[in-house]
């Protein structure tokens, strides 16, 4: 059995009692997650966070092999957070992909046991659903056992608007053709205060956990993501928890969640500071705690750093996504330290081991691939 630090004469009676509740497996409310917000010290939420992952997870943290493909940085969108999107009407360093040089990307691993592609982009004007259905045939056609993961609820809207399909409809559409599931992208921030702020013009919070449910009554599993650390307050993040939290009751559909720390290098936020690293601990650490019906938390590390990444393990994170391999641009130009985001495998299981974890290798859906505890 863990032992529990014994907090009592440092920490306030409100403390205490959340301690108490996560000790017994309890669920936190959302009070009390604005209380760990606030008045939490990390080496508390660091304990609490430990305990839940040691009971779950043991000592296990997962990576996966996998690489992304960016279709398209072209976006009629203006997310005022974004370094990537180009207007349609500005393309001067635009890309689109076309569906054979997106199979090229593809059959660059053909002799590498990657499990996984990230499907992630733009919302080009002129692409359509048919296009990518086309694009995931291929790719199955040519390499069947690949987990295809792509499409952020963003992307799929305007997919779906533009075909005139349901959600349920496109989704099919899209399954069919060989989608297996549902990226976590897109979700930002849900409370229209901040939304209508940095993010006005796309999918709003309902779409987007009406698309993650549907998809999950399609069987098809999803992650989530949240956008922190810019011009929301704590009480944004505990309501866009629990409007997860709350989904998760219904479906059990999601896997992941994945808090997406703000970087603000060439976009519209420039002037918003970035959050300290200890406000990207507590941000895992209350994550871990709030989201109890979440299997998993992940630590992006592209974004985060590798460093930072293999600290959050100490704070509720059990996930560390995968090996990349320089194939996304998201967060290098958003000024992330990564600029060339790619890890071996080997790297990665050192980081991890280092951090005096066990790092495991799965597929999307948390299958075990290889354990290298040894
Ligand atoms: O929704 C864009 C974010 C997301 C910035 O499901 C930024 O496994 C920080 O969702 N600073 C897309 N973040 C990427 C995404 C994702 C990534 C890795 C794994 C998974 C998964 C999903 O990127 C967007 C947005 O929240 N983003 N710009 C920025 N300046
Ligand atoms: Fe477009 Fe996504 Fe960037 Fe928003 S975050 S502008 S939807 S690419």
């Amino acid at each position: 059995m863990n032992t529990v630090l014994n907090f009592s004469k440092s920490i306030s009676k409100e403390l205490q009692q959340i301690k108490e509740k996560v000790f017994a497996s309890e669920r936190i409310t959302e009070e009390e997650c604005l209380l760990l917000f606030k008045e939490a010290d990390l080496p508390f939420l660091g304990v609490l966070a430990n305990h839940i992952n040691e009971v779950r997870h043991q000592n296990k943290v997962y990576f996966n092999r996998n690489f992304h493909i960016e279709p398209t940085n072209v976006c009629i969108f203006s997310c005022n957070f974004c370094s990537y999107s180009k207007l349609y009407a500005q393309r001067e360093d635009g890309w689109e992909l076309s569906t054979e040089q997106m199979l090229d990307i593809v059959k660059k691993y053909d002799d590498q046991p990657v499990t996984e592609v990230h499907i992630v982009g733009g919302v080009h004007p002129k692409l359509t659903i048919e296009f990518f259905a086309d694009l995931l045939r291929k790719i199955k056609k040519h390499r069947p056992h690949l987990h295809i993961k792509g499409f952020t609820a963003v992307e799929l809207d305007y997919m779906f608007r533009k075909a005139k399909m349901t959600i349920a409809e496109g989704l099919s559409f899209l399954q069919q053709a060989g989608l297996d599931s549902l990226p976590g992208g897109g979700a930002e921030i849900f409370h229209s205060e901040i939304r209508e702020k940095i993010c006005d013009d796309k999918v709003d919070a309902e779409g987007w956990l009406q698309i993650h449910e549907t998809a999950h009554s399609l069987n098809m599993h999803s992650n989530a993501t949240m956008l922190y650390g810019h011009i929301e307050s704590y009480r944004h993040r505990v309501d866009h928890m629990r409007q997860l939290r709350t989904l998760q009751d219904k479906t059990k559909g999601f896997n992941t969640f994945i808090p997406l720390k703000f970087r603000n290098k060439d976009n519209d936020m420039h002037t918003v500071d970035e959050s300290t690293i200890v406000e990207d601990m507590k941000m895992y650490a209350v994550a871990r705690i709030f989201l109890d019906n979440f299997p998993h938390i992940k630590a992006y590390w592209p974004m985060l750093g590798r460093q930072q990444a293999q600290l959050s393990l100490s704070f509720g994170v059990n996930d560390m996504d995968g090996t990349i391999d320089d194939t996304t641009k998201i967060y290098s130009m958003a000024g992330a330290e990564e600029q060339h985001p790619s890890m071996t495998t080997d790297e990665l299981v050192t980081l991890i081991k280092q951090a005096n974890r066990h790092p495991i290798e799965r597929d999307t859906l948390y299958g075990i691939v290889k354990d290298y505890s040894n």
